[in-house]
C-alpha cells in the first residue's frame, strides 16, 4: 500500500491517529495496517467501548506487537462522541501535535491521510469531505447518501456554517485548537459530536479546510448509526441554532450603533 505523499506527517509534528471501535474485529487489523504504511511515522490509538466481539482483545495483540499501536479501553459502549473526547485527552497528555479522526471499517482511505495532514499546514482543522469538488461516496445504499446530504444541508440552514461536509468523521486537528474550542464541555454522545466540532471550530474563527475524499461503505461487520443517534442530532443542531440567533439579537439591542457600523463595513 502506498501514499500519494510518502513521508507526509512529519512537517506537522507527532500525530496521532484515534479509531474509535465497537465490533470491529473483522476490520482493525486491517485498518491498523494500512495506517501505519500509508504514514510510519503516526502512532494510532484504539478506543474500544468493551465490544462484545472481542475487537479489545485484537486492539492489544496488535498494540503488543508494534509500539506505535496503543489501545484506550473503555467500561462499555459509550458512543462515538465520548470515545473521541477521551482519544483527544489522551492525545494531549502524551504531547501529540495533531489527532486524526477515522473510522475503523475502511470507509476512510488511510492511504488519503497524508493529503489531509498536508493541507494541515496551512489550516487549525482539515475535515475529510465527501461533498467538495473531487470528493466520492462508493458503494453507499441512497438512503444513506441522501440522510448525509439532508443533514448537511439542515446544518448549513441552522447554524448558517459554510462546510460542506459537517458530518463527516475522517479529520485532522492542531491539537493547541482542541483547548480554544473547549473539548472538554462538548456533551454530544453520538454522530453528532462532528457536527458539534465543526461548529465551534467555525465560531472560534479556527481555519477550517475541507480535502475531497473518496468515502467507501464498509465491506464487513454492521454500521453503529441509530435513530437515537440521528435524534440527538436534530435536536442539538436545532438548539444551537437557536441559541446563536438569540444571541446575534441580544447583541444587536445592546450596541445597536456598533452593529450599525459592523452592517455598513459589510454591506456597503
Ligand atoms: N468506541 C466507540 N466506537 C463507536 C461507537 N459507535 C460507533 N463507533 C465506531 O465509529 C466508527 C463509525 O461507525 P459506523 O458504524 O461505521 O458508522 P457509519 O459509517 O455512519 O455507518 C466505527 O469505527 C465504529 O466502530 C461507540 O459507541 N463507541
Ligand atoms: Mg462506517
Amino acid at each position: 500500500m502506498t501514499s500519494d505523499q510518502p513521508g507526509a506527517g512529519t512537517d506537522v509534528g507527532r500525530v496521532l491517529v484515534v479509531i474509535p471501535t465497537y465490533n470491529e474485529a473483522e476490520n482493525l487489523a486491517a485498518i491498523t495496517a494500512r495506517v501505519r504504511a500509508a504514514v510510519p511515522d503516526a502512532e494510532i490509538l484504539v478506543t474500544d467501548d468493551a465490544s462484545p466481539d472481542g475487537t479489545g482483545a485484537i486492539a492489544d495483540r496488535l498494540a503488543s506487537a508494534d509500539r506505535h499501536v496503543h489501545v484506550l479501553h473503555r467500561p462499555g459502549k459509550q458512543g462515538l462522541g465520548a470515545a473521541y473526547v477521551a482519544g483527544f485527552g489522551w492525545a494531549r497528555e502524551h504531547g501529540f501535535d495533531v489527532v486524526v479522526e477515522m473510522d475503523a471499517d475502511g470507509s476512510h482511505a488511510p492511504e488519503q491521510l497524508p493529503r489531509l495532514l498536508a493541507a494541515l499546514r496551512t489550516a487549525d482543522v482539515v475535515l475529510g469531505s465527501r461533498w467538495v469538488p473531487g470528493g466520492r461516496v462508493v458503494n453507499w445504499p441512497w438512503r444513506r447518501m441522501m440522510l448525509s446530504r439532508g443533514a448537511n444541508l439542515y446544518t448549513r440552514l441552522a447554524l448558517g456554517v459554510p462546510i460542506r461536509d459537517a458530518t463527516g468523521g475522517y479529520r485532522a486537528y492542531r491539537t493547541p485548537v482542541l483547548d480554544k474550542i473547549d473539548i472538554d464541555s462538548v456533551r454530544s454522545q453520538g454522530y453528532c459530536f462532528q457536527i458539534d466540532l465543526a461548529w465551534r471550530s467555525h465560531r472560534h474563527g479556527l481555519r477550517v479546510v475541507e480535502v475531497p475524499i473518496t468515502f467507501a461503505d464498509r465491506e464487513r461487520g454492521a454500521s453503529k448509526m441509530s435513530l437515537a443517534n440521528f435524534r440527538e442530532a436534530l435536536w442539538r443542531v436545532a438548539a444551537w441554532g437557536v441559541r446563536s440567533r438569540r444571541d446575534a439579537l441580544r447583541r444587536a439591542r445592546h450596541h445597536p450603533v456598533r452593529n450599525r457600523e459592523e452592517r455598513s463595513e459589510r454591506w456597503p
